[in-house]
């Protein structure tokens, strides 16, 4: 057994490998907590430890492609050595101390997991966003969370530039590209001249670490804030026995870095268990080159939204038994049993479901080997107990529907949510009695399997993506042909659930081709926010338009 870092039990992590083997005692469980944790010391540079000692196979810790055949393959020493140069760039030349908040806005580059790392090595709070996004939601995110430092690529950094005047905290802007950019600090190069030598932060388990922006029904998005538990709890017996992750295994996670199940599934997940993280550089999502990825490449497990599996059984009828691949996890929005089944049938894996949200991580799910329940998201995963709640909390009987509460009293579990800063009523709303009310609706059966009905407000989630309404209405209310707008979720065969907006228009644009003003107004939603979120067609390729 190694030794313990800082001063916590010894290799946590070892002893649940040997637990999830059948060997050894337990001698830290998913309940224990211990006082201090960092995923970058205690897991990343444990592995380069094992690297170095010959324990390890040759998989690398990262191995990256994309479309032109470019390839990066690191090491866990490699990821050691570039995650501390990241952080001495972060504290020396960009001055920012722990506690300060860095926006990542990058696409699926190498680059991603250097920021990361190296962030939780200094302890600069990361806020991932998706590379949709575009100029307001980048000038929300700073100014709501007075960042002090933003890194992204050329495609947004004019945007950025565009309202930097705006954000007095912003300090200190990077910029990932092979060119350079006057008033961005270029990282590539930095990186290369930065020190490897780097001491990592001490950081209390319960030190925040990551910050992730959550739609809501109304207003704007709010900040669900984690501690550095988010990562720890990827390490707790329970939750590992959800992948079963193994040295030699090669996890691909399809989801965009700017979401948690990224930080969970293409981070902390792979990390803790040795395995070799998985990334096609994918700017655009094409059913055909993720078969084609899988292949090709020794991918041996996969996760992604269930949107991705259904797009590739729609769209691609050719062959789907991949050589290496062993088990399917997905996540993000509600999973039909019917495609859980043609996915089986069509690849010979079966297709295992979680269940979370920014503010809980994966929360439960059918973990590897245990029964699947077609429909069902599986069980509660410890040291999260999932009960069926009513609106005060009180815990409701068995196939009762209810909403999905995770118990926070007497004590709240490691891995779940700080807060949303700076929002105690958002915070207080979502507290029910001993539980945080998730907000989604469920039943649970005789063998604490959960069944997932719905929301119970008006938040859209489609193709696993949550909406606000509210965003899109205030995005159409831009639009001088929109007197009003009102935004509700309808049903789709592919996405599951799409936006849907009825529009009053303004007297003059009554007598405007509908068919023109549709398309118009769908490409002003993209423009001025996330292209996700834009009001998709509900009836005969059109948004309902009607007139006063
Ligand atoms: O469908 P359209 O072509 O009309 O529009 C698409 C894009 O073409 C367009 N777009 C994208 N970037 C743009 C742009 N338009 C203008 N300018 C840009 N820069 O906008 C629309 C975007 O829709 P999309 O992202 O759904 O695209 P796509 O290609 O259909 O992707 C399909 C999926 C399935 C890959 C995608 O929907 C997806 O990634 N879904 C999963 C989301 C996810 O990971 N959710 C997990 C959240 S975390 C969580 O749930 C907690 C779990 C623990």
């Amino acid at each position: 057994i190694r030794k313990s870092y800082h001063g916590f039990h010894p290799a946590p992590w070892y002893l649940c490998c040997r637990s999830l083997s059948g060997a050894g005692t337990l001698r830290w469980n998913d309940y224990d907590r211990p006082k201090e944790f960092n995923f970058a010391s205690d897991v990343l540079d444990y592995w380069t430890q094992m690297e170095q000692e010959g324990k390890r196979g040759p998989n690398p810790a990262l191995w990256w492609v994309n479309n032109q055949g470019d390839e990066v393959k690191w090491s866990f020493r490699e990821m050691t050595d570039l995650s501390r140069r990241a952080a001495n760039v972060f504290t020396q030349t960009c001055g920012l101390q722990q506690g300060d908040r860095l926006a990542l806005i990058l696409p699926r580059v190498p680059e991603w997991w250097l920021v990361v790392i190296g962030c939780i090595r200094a302890g600069i709070i990361f806020m991932p966003g998706t590379t949709q996004m575009k100029a307001k939601d980048i000038l929300y995110r700073l100014q709501v969370s007075k960042a002090q430092g933003i890194m992204t690529t050329d495609t947004l950094a004019p945007e950025v530039d565009s309202l930097v005047s705006e954000c007095p905290a912003l300090k200190t802007k990077l910029l990932v590209s092979d060119h350079s950019r006057h008033g961005w600090l270029d990282f590539r190069s930095l990186i290369k001249s930065a020190s490897p030598d780097h001491t990592c932060i001490k950081s209390k388990t319960l030190d925040p670490m990551a910050i992730f922006f959550t739609s809501g029904t109304t207003g704007f998005p709010k900040m669900a804030k984690h501690s550095h538990g988010l990562a720890l709890r990827s390490f707790l017996p329970s939750c590992r026995k959800c992948l079963q992750l193994k040295t030699s295994d090669v996890l691909w996670s399809i989801s965009d870095p700017g979401w948690i199940l990224a930080v969970l599934g293409c981070l902390f997940e792979p990390w803790t268990s040795g395995s070799t993280i998985f990334i096609h550089h994918l700017p655009q999502f094409d059913p055909k080159v993720i078969q084609e990825t899988l292949f090709k490449y020794p991918i041996t497990q996969c996760l992604a939204a269930p949107a991705v599996y259904r797009m590739i059984l729609q769209q691609i009828p050719t062959s789907l038994r991949f050589p290496a691949l062993e088990h399917c996890i997905t996540g993000g929005e509600a999973l039909l049993p019917e495609e859980q089944e043609e996915w089986r049938r069509r690849t010979g894996v079966l297709l295992y479901e979680v269940y979370g949200q920014s503010e809980t991580g994966i929360s439960c799910g059918t973990l590897r080997g245990m029964k699947i329940k077609p429909g069902s998201m599986g069980i509660s995963i410890p040291p999260f107990d999932i009960q069926i709640i009513d609106e005060k909390g009180n815990i409701l009987p068995l196939n009762t529907e209810g909403n999905i509460g995770i118990r926070i009293k007497p004590t709240k579990p490691i891995g779940l949510f700080m807060c949303y800063e700076d929002n105690p009523v958002k915070t207080a709303e979502v507290e029910c009695g001993d539980f945080y009310n998730t907000g989604d609706r469920a039943t649970m059966d005789e063998e604490g399997y959960i069944w997932f009905l719905g929301r119970n407000d008006d938040i859209i989630n489609s193709s696993g993506y949550r909406i606000g309404p509210a965003e899109v209405e205030n995005a159409l209310a831009e639009h001088p042909a929109v007197a009003e707008s009102a935004v509700v979720s309808s049903p789709d065969p592919i996405r599951k659930e799409v936006v849907k907006a009825f529009i009053v228009l303004t007297p003059e644009f009554l007598s405007h081709d509908q068919d023109q003003l549709t398309q118009e107004l769908q490409q002003h939603v993209k423009s001025v926010t996330a292209p996700y979120k834009y009001p998709r067609k509900v009836l005969d390729s059109k948004i309902y338009i009607f007139t006063i």
